[in-house]
């Protein structure tokens, strides 16, 4: 029987990247003087690297072929990454990003029927304790079991490493367990891991390709606006 759910952040609990990071790194970006622009397009194929440190890194050897030596470029790319994640925690805590419809439903739900909750997701873990506590409030954290996120593991989605990781911590097989996800980059990850996966597709994942997902649905839906089967078995 089912006893676990395992949520992705960024894109599943939240649409956190358009209006969210890509905000919050273009912030950082002017702080340091650069007039990088990362428009809601470019930042669609950015996002094909996770990690933000990752996608920096990449952005600078893709796009900036000619941006100035650093003496350090490691702690160059922390130094803007750090700056990045306290402008989105700013964002956070100024009510600018909200779960999307039906997650705190499905979370309440789940507690209510028993069964552990956990997370597993490629960004810092400080964005998703603050995600947490900016829209369920402080007690929300210890609604999870586990929270596996950001550099614990050394390879990001769509490697396994990160379900991997929180399954040990749960002590739990990955049959009795489900992942919810929205991207192809996640559903690699977490069928990697072996786990059933759930998709909600968002605003950058329309066009992905969910093949391997036991339900593909645009949300998880309210009452006023019930969400929309893409595929998936017939009983949905
Ligand atoms: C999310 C990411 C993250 C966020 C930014 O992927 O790739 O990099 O965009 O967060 P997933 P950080 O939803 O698959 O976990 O800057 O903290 O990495």
């Amino acid at each position: 029987a089912l006893q676990a759910l395992i949520f992705d952040v960024d894109g599943t609990l939240a649409e956190t990247e358009r209006d969210g990071h890509r905000i919050a790194f273009n912030q950082a970006f002017a702080e340091a003087g650069l007039d990088w622009d990362w428009t809601p397009e470019l930042y669609g194929e950015l996002l094909k690297i996770t990690g933000g440190k990752e996608r920096i890194r990449h952005y600078l050897d893709r796009w900036q072929p000619e941006a100035p030596e650093v003496e350090d470029q490691k702690a160059w790319i922390a130094s803007l990454h750090a700056a990045k994640n306290a402008r989105y925690h700013e964002l956070l805590h100024g009510g600018h990003i909200g779960l999307r419809p039906g997650v705190e439903r499905l979370l309440l739900e789940a507690r209510e029927a028993g069964l552990t909750l956990a997370i597993a997701t490629t960004t810092t873990p400080e964005n998703v304790l603050t995600l947490l506590r900016c829209t369920l409030g402080e007690e929300s954290i210890g609604w999870f079991a586990a929270i596996g996120a950001g550099d614990v593991v050394p390879a990001k989605k769509p490697a396994p490493d990160i379900y991997t990781h929180v399954l040990k911590e749960l002590q739990l097989e990955p049959e009795v367990c489900l992942a919810f996800e929205d991207t192809a980059a996640g559903l690699k990850s977490a069928s990697g891991a072996d786990l059933a996966t759930f998709i909600t597709q968002g605003y950058y994942s329309r066009d992905h390709d969910f093949t391997g997902a036991i339900a593909v649905l645009d949300g998880l839906g309210h009452e006023e606006e019930p969400c929309q089967v893409i595929s998936g078995p017939d009983y949905l």
